[in-house]
């Protein structure tokens, strides 16, 4: 269609080099065609123009002190991008690979999911290129502080709170929230994914995986299956897969694997939970020594899947929980899940399967849940927090669960209504984009042109 391919090269010369950036505008602009040509205001309104265009976008200098006394520097982002349905709203991603196309993509998607949710937020995110492998605690704090010494004067609680990604858990927010309180004197619900014992909700640190679990719950119920006995391949090994794995264990499924940089672990009777917790939540240690505790897994390092895909989705099972990061699941792995007898992929991780692999799980008829959709329980427990701050209450596990859950039903519902309405029942991609879109949209529209 000619609109999706203006609007890339548009994007291609006014924002150039930034690859994944396109591929999440590509695919949201591919489902939206039909809402387009059904409904004029959106043309006229030029919200497509708008929407690829961030609101705002913040890059600054983050310089440090490393422990041998050397003077480091990194480079820091916060992209706001949309404030139409609520502070802008989205997480920190510290990983060596980031640049201004990474944390665009993150920010796009992240408008639609947060409308998708139906609560009051807007879409944001940021990060920087350091990476927090190998540092030591006092240099995670220092870098930390000198990230929020400039971020503190583009967020606060009813503007831009930020919340954690990959490489920013609830140690890298408190360093954040320690130095914004010294910087402004307030104690704001400035970020989420606080610790519990000053400001953080009952299941932030569970939700995105947790949320996931549900969201393939109810995608199996819709198809009158469920996750019993379900044997799972989880990729990751960070706070979405852990979650993913404890929900699993809890509804009944069997996960057999996780991953990092550095391999796969599968272990056919199933992953040790404890063991992948003390590893990965206590030591920082590489996904190696589960092995020795283990003898009966084994692992895969990465190296023996170059390039063209990532050994755990070469392993045969019923459900796939890719949760670790973007384009880790090739074609060639949606192949090997089709030809393996895979019935589901539920996306922990943002925009985990390139655009060949979506194509294969859809055209298989594989129960589908893009990650706008299936990882929003994060985001919408942050938004939980935020009710929480500013409300001065604190709500228990079971009541942030029930809401979680609740929340997770209704982004399922919409998604999958809005894709019958468009004539293709099964493909929660077309109904999670056009939902969220025209939540958006019609408020933009109502908002006159900003
Ligand atoms: P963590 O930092 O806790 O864990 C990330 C995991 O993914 C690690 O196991 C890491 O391995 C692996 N990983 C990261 N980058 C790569 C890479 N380039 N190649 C191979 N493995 C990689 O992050 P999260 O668990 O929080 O995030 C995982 C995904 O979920 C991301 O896509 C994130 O955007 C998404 N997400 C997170 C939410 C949240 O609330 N945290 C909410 C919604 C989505 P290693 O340690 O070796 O790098
Ligand atoms: O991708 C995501 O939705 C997140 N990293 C969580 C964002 C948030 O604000 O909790």
């Amino acid at each position: 269609m000619t609109y999706i391919h203006d609007t890339i090269t548009r994007l291609q010369h006014s924002s150039p080099a930034q690859a994944e950036f396109y591929q999440a505008v590509e695919e949201v602009l591919e489902s939206i065609g039909p809402v387009l040509e059904a409904d004029d205001r959106y043309r006229r309104h030029s919200i497509i123009e708008r929407i690829t265009e961030p609101e705002r976008q913040i890059m600054f200098r983050v310089p440090w002190v490393d422990d041998a006394g050397n003077v480091q520097v990194n480079k820091g982002y916060r992209i706001e991008f949309s404030s139409t349905l609520g502070p802008y709203k989205g997480g920190l991603r510290f990983h060596r690979n980031v640049n201004a196309g990474i944390i665009k993509f993150l920010g796009f998607e992240q408008i639609f999911k947060n409308a998708l949710t139906g609560l009051p937020i807007g879409g944001g995110k940021g990060g920087a290129n350091f990476d927090p492998k190998g540092k030591s605690n006092g240099e995670i704090m220092r870098f930390c502080q000198s990230f929020m010494t400039e971020l503190y004067r583009h967020i606060g609680p009813n503007t831009d709170v930020p919340a954690g990604d990959i490489g920013v858990g609830t140690r890298e927010i408190g360093y954040m929230f320690g130095q914004y309180k010294r910087l402004t004197a307030r104690y704001d619900g400035v970020l989420t994914g606080k610790s519990l014992l000053w400001g953080g909700s009952a299941v932030r640190k569970e939700a995105t995986g947790y949320g996931c679990v549900y969201f393939a719950q109810y995608m199996l119920e819709d198809r009158g299956d469920s996750l019993t006995g379900k044997t799972c391949l989880v990729s990751g090994s960070g706070n979405v897969a852990i979650y993913t794995i404890e929900k699993l264990y809890q509804l009944g499924a069997c996960p057999v694997t996780c991953s990092d940089s550095s391999g796969t672990i599968y272990h056919p009777d199933g992953i040790d939970l404890e063991t992948l917790k003390d590893l990965k939540e206590v030591r920082s240690a590489r996904l190696e020594e589960y092995l020795e505790r283990h003898p009966g897994a084994s692992f895969i390092p990465a190296s023996d899947y170059p390039c063209d895909g990532h050994a755990v989705w070469r392993i045969a099972a019923d459900l796939a929980f890719p949760s670790a990061t973007q384009n880790e699941l090739t074609e060639a792995d949606a192949q090997a899940l089709v030809a393996g007898g895979c019935k589901l992929v539920a996306e922990g991780a943002n925009m985990p399967c390139t655009q060949g692999a979506v194509d294969v799980i859809l055209d298989a008829r594989l129960c589908y849940g893009p990650g706008k959709a299936a990882n929003a329980g994060g985001v919408s427990t942050s938004q939980l927090e935020m009710a929480q701050n500013a409300s001065m209450q604190c709500w228990s596990f079971d009541e942030v669960d029930s809401k979680l859950k609740a929340i997770m039903a209704n982004i399922f519902r919409a998604a999958r209504d809005t894709a019958a309405e468009f004539g293709e029942p099964h493909n929660l991609v077309l109904g999670a984009n056009i939902a969220g879109f025209r939540r958006v949209a019609d408020a933009m529209i109502e908002q006159g042109v900003v």
